[in-house]
């Protein structure tokens, strides 16, 4: 890459949950959290309890910090649960309570998770964007990453689900992601105020600014698509096409985490590393794929990307760091770190 001066390497990712969060820890790890930026998800957030929960904005935050739950790679490591046992003390309102259609502890909040919703909550009611409460958590969590919401307006994903017994209903992500334990068959998907969110402030200079652009293997339709779906992001992404790469989440037919293998193939999209190629072609000029997808090569090269082939599983924190090396190699060259000295 011309004219770059080392150091100055800024690398910016657009991502959702835990395999964006484990993606992001591993290009820190190779060029520096300084260098870095993400513009994270807000469409997962769900107000809870009266709190404002931003998942995957925490689930970057604490990877980033290394203070997350390592088994489910969201919540904090070491939690204790002492609110969410007093809160099913409460579990005895009349069934027919609407609050009680799944209980008050479906979603479980960790202790010290709670301190994080109250400070959002109480920053967000004194008029603070969650722009600014990010940076400020970032912040309290020793985190030198630039972290940014998608948008400071709310966009929230609306799931349409076919119930067991053959009901169709539009829930909230979180309703379908983890009340619904994403077992039921996805009818259509939509974010919610997206056609009147602006990007929150820093996300186009971000995207503008990078030399690289990383879309981290996050699901694509539910994770990805809503930052895609502010206005303005989508063609901000693909005036760079070239310098952007994408990470595929689905590796042999199979998503690493969560349901996107299903969700592409109820969209009628092959639930394959060549299905995200079909998805991302016009976003990013080269896809990495796992091993066991070599043989995808040529489709994803017929959809017009160039296809890189690494180790994808991020079962540690040295693979993470090695596929990072070989996302940003992708775009900067074999020795990637040399730019960030
Ligand atoms: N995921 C679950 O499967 N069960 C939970 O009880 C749960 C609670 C939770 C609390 C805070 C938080 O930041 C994330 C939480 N998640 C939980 C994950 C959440 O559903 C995320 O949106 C997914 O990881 C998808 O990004």
């Amino acid at each position: 890459m011309s004219g770059l001066r080392a150091g100055a390497l800024k690398v910016s990712a657009l991502a959702g949950g835990v395999g964006a969060a484990r993606m992001l820890r591993g290009l820190a790890s190779v060029v520096g959290q300084a260098s870095l930026s993400a513009v994270i998800n807000t469409a997962d957030d769900i107000v809870l309890h009266g709190l404002h929960i931003s998942p995957d904005i925490d689930t970057v935050t604490y990877t980033l910090a290394g203070a997350s739950n390592p088994e489910t790679g969201w919540g904090l490591a070491g939690e204790t649960w002492a609110v969410m046992d007093a809160l099913r003390h409460f579990e005895v309102l009349p069934p027919s309570h609407p609050l009680l259609s799944r209980g008050l502890t479906w979603f479980a909040l960790g202790d010290k998770d709670l301190a994080t919703h109250l400070y959002r909550t109480g920053r967000l009611a004194q008029g603070a964007p969650l722009s600014q409460v990010t940076a400020e958590v970032a912040r309290r969590w020793g985190v030198e990453a630039r972290l940014l919401p998608m948008t400071d307006q709310p966009v929230e994903t609306r799931v349409t689900v076919e119930l067991p017994g053959g009901d169709v209903q539009e829930v909230g992500f979180q309703e379908y992601f983890v009340g619904l334990r994403h077992q039921v068959p996805v009818r259509e998907v939509r974010f919610a105020g997206a056609e009147v969110a602006l990007p929150a402030p820093g996300v186009t200079e971000a995207i503008e600014g990078a030399d690289v652009l990383v879309i981290c293997p996050s699901n694509p339709l539910v994770s990805i698509g809503p930052v895609l779906a502010v206005p303005g992001v989508a063609e901000a992404v693909t005036r760079r096409r070239e310098r952007n790469v994408a990470v595929s989440p689905i590796v042999a037919g199979k998503a690493l985490k969560g349901p996107a293998d299903r969700m592409l193939a109820e969209a009628g999209l092959e639930p394959s590393a060549a299905g995200v190629a079909r998805l991302w072609a016009p976003l990013a000029a080269t896809l990495v794929v796992d091993e066991a997808d070599a043989a995808l090569a040529p489709s994803i090269e017929a959809h017009g990307m160039r296809c890189v082939v690494a180790p994808s599983v991020m079962s540690g924190p040295a693979e993470a760091a090695a596929l990072a090396r070989s996302t940003l190699a992708a775009v900067l060259g074999p020795s990637p770190e040399a730019f960030a000295r």
